[in-house]
């Protein structure tokens, strides 16, 4: 349990508006209208749990005119600004790519953003840029793949030189969408080949739904952390794409497994970089609880994962006892932390169920009758 304490799970700013399919946005009464009313939202989650003191920025989505005010804001209500993302996928100059464009005024355009972002992160404090492409193409022929890891390796290089000696680039990858036929960061290897080509403050993050369907992930987890290059977690879940659901509801067992390869492989804990952050969109679950249940499934989940026996593993695994080795994991994913959470809460001055808590707090009908007037947020704006 005391390995427990000191643990954060950042929350994205985009999970409180709303969000959708291409078929529907359901408006939800009490949405956010500003980013203020965002960090408002995601104070609570962290009120109720204590593993939330970090809320990540999307730009150009949460600009404001003043981030050093914003800062204050977010630390008024115990809270401290994290990752910044860039947005380089919603303009019209960057229909065929950003970072990886062929005219050089494009990619020009992409790499002021991300100076943009640069100046964000020195005003509001924060350590990270993250950056993920929508760039691609849909069909064989269309690009030069080739080239276009040639020019994202150069725009990536002019990003790095700006990036500050207490920061670090964060490179994502997604082997899909919204590109089709081949995106030009679509798995680990080509995000740590570009980010290892730039220096020790480039990273890879890892964002648990961006793998084709039955990837080992925590194999993954276990050769960045061997390599020294796992830099964050986006976690989110996923059934059949990159579906954004809450993160251990659709494979707890694979969320088990990866916190396990984290822990084994030294990503946790006071000593660690690894940055843990959501990346979800509720779209028909009520947003504030979507995110208590979101950091509870993450801290359950690190709770078993700590709970392996691995002396005993190790020496089942150097005996060669298959079946032995294989239970000892199983008896800690199966061990029921629950009622020891609770109580863990509870010592800390925390309520032992944080969605009861917020359920009984009011604050969802007080949003909901203050929040009128105004155009709520979406994935987006
Ligand atoms: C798009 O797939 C995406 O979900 C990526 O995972 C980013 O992290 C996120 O949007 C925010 O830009
Ligand atoms: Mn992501
Ligand atoms: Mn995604």
């Amino acid at each position: 349990m005391a390995q427990l304490e000191g643990q954060v799970i950042e929350l994205p700013s985009w999970a409180f508006g709303n969000s959708g399919t291409r078929f529907k946005v359901f408006g939800t009464p009490g949405t956010p209208r500003t980013i203020q009313e965002k960090i408002s939202d995601a104070a609570q989650v962290h009120q109720v749990t204590g593993l939330s003191p970090k809320v990540a920025l999307h730009i150009p989505w949460d600009k404001v005119e003043d981030y050093s005010a914003l800062r204050e804001f977010a630390g008024d209500k115990g809270l401290a600004l994290g990752t910044v993302n860039s947005n380089t996928f919603q303009d019209d100059a960057y229909k065929f790519g950003s970072l990886t464009h062929l005219d050089p005024k494009v990619r020009q355009m992409a790499i002021d953003h991300h100076f943009e972002c640069i100046d964000v992160m020195n005003q509001t404090g924060s350590e990270d840029l993250k950056i993920w492409l929508a760039d691609g193409t849909n069909y064989p022929g269309q690009g030069d793949i080739r080239g276009r890891q040639d020019r994202l390796a150069d725009s990536l290089a002019k990003i790095y030189a700006r990036i500050g000696e207490n920061q670090r680039l964060v490179l994502e990858y997604k082997f899909f969408e919204p590109a089709f036929y081949h995106t030009d960061v679509p798995d680990w290897g080509t995000s740590y080949a570009q980010v290892a080509a730039l220096g020790d403050r480039a990273m890879v993050c890892l964002d648990t739904g961006h793998h084709a369907p039955g990837t080992n992930i925590e194999f993954i987890v276990a050769q960045l952390l061997r390599l020294g290059k796992l830099g964050s977690f986006d976690f989110n879940s996923r059934f059949y794409a990159d579906d954004d659901l809450i993160v251990g509801a659709a494979d707890p067992f694979q969320l088990f497994r990866i916190l396990y390869e984290v822990i084994r492989g030294g990503g946790y804990g006071p000593d660690s970089t690894v940055a843990f952050m959501l990346d979800q969109c509720h779209n028909v679950e009520e947003k504030i609880p979507g995110q208590i249940r979101s950091v509870l499934n993450v801290q359950e989940m690190t709770a078993r994962a700590l709970s392996v026996d691995r002396t005993a593993l190790t020496a089942a695994q150097e005996a060669g006892d298959v079946l032995g080795a294989n239970g000892i994991m199983m008896d800690a994913f199966y061990s029921d932390v629950r009622t020891d959470l609770a109580a863990w809460r509870e010592s800390r001055g925390l309520p032992a169920d944080p969605m009861k808590a917020f359920a009984a707090s009011g604050y969802q009908a007080k949003i909901a009758a203050d929040r009128v007037g105004g155009t709520q947020a979406g994935w987006g704006a």
